[in-house]
């Protein structure tokens, strides 16, 4: 268990989001300064910049705790004991709207103590909403408690997906998608899983289907979903890194889809 109560990650995650949307909406630097797995997988100097005020305040508030960022990798965040904390960040999810003017992005911090998610928060910056929640603590946007929608029926479901960087795997998700649509009320790919992820959280979308995102993506969407009531499988080896996210008896119909269209 972490030195610090769940309660307490997940004001400081809040607090770590906040610093880096302030970054993020005061930004005029939107052009790539760096690509990585792929040339479409871009950094642009406003994810440095965030990503060191969030990494500035983690030394503050949890001073020895590990940081893992998407663009800096891992580092200790200033010299103290909360070494039994790691930090996962994303300091723009969705780095592709925001290097295009699209209005849809997200800081994401969760906080993992005994290799599980014990806190966190996502922000949606263009929106100013404030998603968070903590281990055994419930799911909040804005302070107040959301849950996960009670759709059961495929054919009504409104589902949200996304694409990797990759262009192999890129086609190979297109197929499950292809599968996917012609069976649930509609789908939708606004570009970050953080969000998609609290959306399942609210009850604003009934599923979330992705391959393949990171560690950053997810972390604190996904304890945000779990926390919501949430069907939640993250990606790894032996689920051909399926993200599927929903609540539990929808959840059960999508993966089934998935993982048929999968082995086809
Ligand atoms: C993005 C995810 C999104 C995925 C993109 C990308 P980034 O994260 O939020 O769901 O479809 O390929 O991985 O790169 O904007 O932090």
């Amino acid at each position: 268990m972490t030195s610090l109560p769940p309660e307490h990650l997940e004001e400081i995650a809040l607090e770590a989001c906040r610093a880096a949307a302030d970054v993020i909406r005061q930004s005029v630097e939107r052009s790539t300064i760096a690509t990585k797995s792929t040339p479409s997988d871009i950094v642009t100097a406003t994810d440095l910049t965030a990503e060191r005020a969030i990494r500035d305040l983690l030394a503050v508030r949890a001073p020895g705790s590990l940081v893992l960022g998407e663009e800096g990798g891992h580092a200790i965040a200033g010299t103290g004991d909360h070494d039994d904390i790691e930090w996962v960040v994303d300091p723009i999810d969705g780095t592709v709207n925001f290097a295009y003017r699209l209005p849809v992005t997200a800081v994401s911090v969760a906080a993992v103590g005994g290799g599980r998610p014990m806190a966190g928060a996502v922000i949606d910056v263009d929106r100013r909403d404030e998603y968070s929640g903590c281990r055994g603590g419930g799911a909040r946007r804005n302070g107040e408690p959301v849950e996960v929608s009670s759709c059961s029926e495929l054919a009504l479901a409104l589902v949200a997906t996304g694409f990797p960087y990759d262009a192999g795997r890129r086609t190979r998700h297109g197929l499950t998608v292809a599968n996917v649509v012609g069976q649930v009320r509609d789908v939708r790919g606004f570009g970050s899983a953080a969000l998609h992820l609290c959306w399942v959280a609210t009850g604003q979308l009934d599923g979330y289907v992705e391959r393949d995102i990171k560690p950053w993506d997810h972390a604190a969407g996904a304890l945000i979903a779990l926390e919501a009531g949430a069907t939640v499988e993250l990606p790894c080896a032996e689920n051909d890194h399926l993200v599927l996210v929903a609540n539990p008896v929808l959840h059960g119909m999508l993966r089934a889809i998935a993982v048929e269209s999968a082995d086809a």
